[in-house]
């Protein structure tokens, strides 16, 4: 069997619960700033989840749930877009500077047995390069975006997730194999994508996203796990671990 050689993780909902916590109130904060009455909660959100890429979720609410729209939206649509993206980022980055937002449970672990082992790291992510530095720089530490040999993220590829071109680019980039690598996600869009590369993936859920459709995927969990906070396995083989360690991840490519 081949050898693990490298580990890509998905950024929203798989490092930290990103979504409930801070993109949506970041996109409510911006809508605020723009004089807009749209309100995201929690439950509506989880429904516009479907669509990938923050802009895309914007121009999917507007064309499906006809909110009020100002004149200069009808006159330029893409810069109205633009410009309530741009401002959604500008408070993201803010929740992530105060803290607002931990990574999950087994994540910087794991990263760092990873490193210690020896494993390639990269990220491929629907999200902005920016969005993505942030969240690694307060929560992994400044410079911590160098452990990841290979951020794939945003707009760099025409098609987002579910298609799997983010996949195909970060492994071209490190001239990789799917069976060299194994991936983590959170969510079927993402899963999708891996698997649509030929990857095999560790999924764990978060609340958005237990109830989706995983069926092929390596193992599904309730998060990584730590020694003194053990993982619930929903599907999969995970030899009796209580948390995801390497050992285990050699185990499965047995
Ligand atoms: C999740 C997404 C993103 C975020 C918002 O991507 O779909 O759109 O919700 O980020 P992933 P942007 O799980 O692949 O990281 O506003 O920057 O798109
Ligand atoms: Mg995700």
């Amino acid at each position: 069997m081949t050898q693990i050689v490298a580990l890509i993780f998905d950024v929203d909902g798989t490092l930290a619960d990103t979504e409930r916590d801070g993109h949506r109130p970041a996109f409510n904060a911006a809508f605020s700033e723009a004089g807009l009455d749209w309100d995201w909660s929690v439950d509506l959100y989880g429904k516009l989840l479907r669509i990938t890429g923050g802009k895309e979720r914007i121009r999917y609410y507007i064309d499906h749930y006809s909110p009020s729209l100002p004149a200069t939206a009808l006159h330029n649509p893409d810069q109205f877009i633009m410009g309530l993206h741009l401002a959604k980022n500008r408070y993201y980055a803010q929740l992530l500077a105060e803290g607002r937002i931990p990574l999950r449970p087994g994540v910087r672990r794991l990263l760092e047995e990873a490193r210690t082992a020896g494993l390639r790291l990269a990220i491929s992510t629907t999200t902005s390069p920016d969005n993505v530095i942030a969240l690694l720089d307060h929560t992994l530490g400044s410079d911590s975006a160098r452990w990841f040999e290979v951020i794939a993220a945003g707009d760099v590829v025409p098609a987002k997730k579910p298609a799997p071109d983010i996949y195909h680019y970060a492994m071209h980039a490190m001239q990789l194999e799917p069976a060299q690598c194994l991936v983590f996600e959170d969510s079927e869009n993402g899963f999708r994508s891996a698997r649509d590369a030929g990857l095999r993936t560790i999924v764990t859920v978060n609340e958005y996203t237990h109830d989706h459709d995983f069926s092929g995927a390596l193992l599904v969990l309730d998060h990584l796990g730590e020694p003194q906070h053990s993982m619930q396995v929903i599907s999969g083989h995970a030899h009796d671990a209580a948390y995801v360690d390497v050992d285990l991840l050699r185990k499965l490519q047995e």
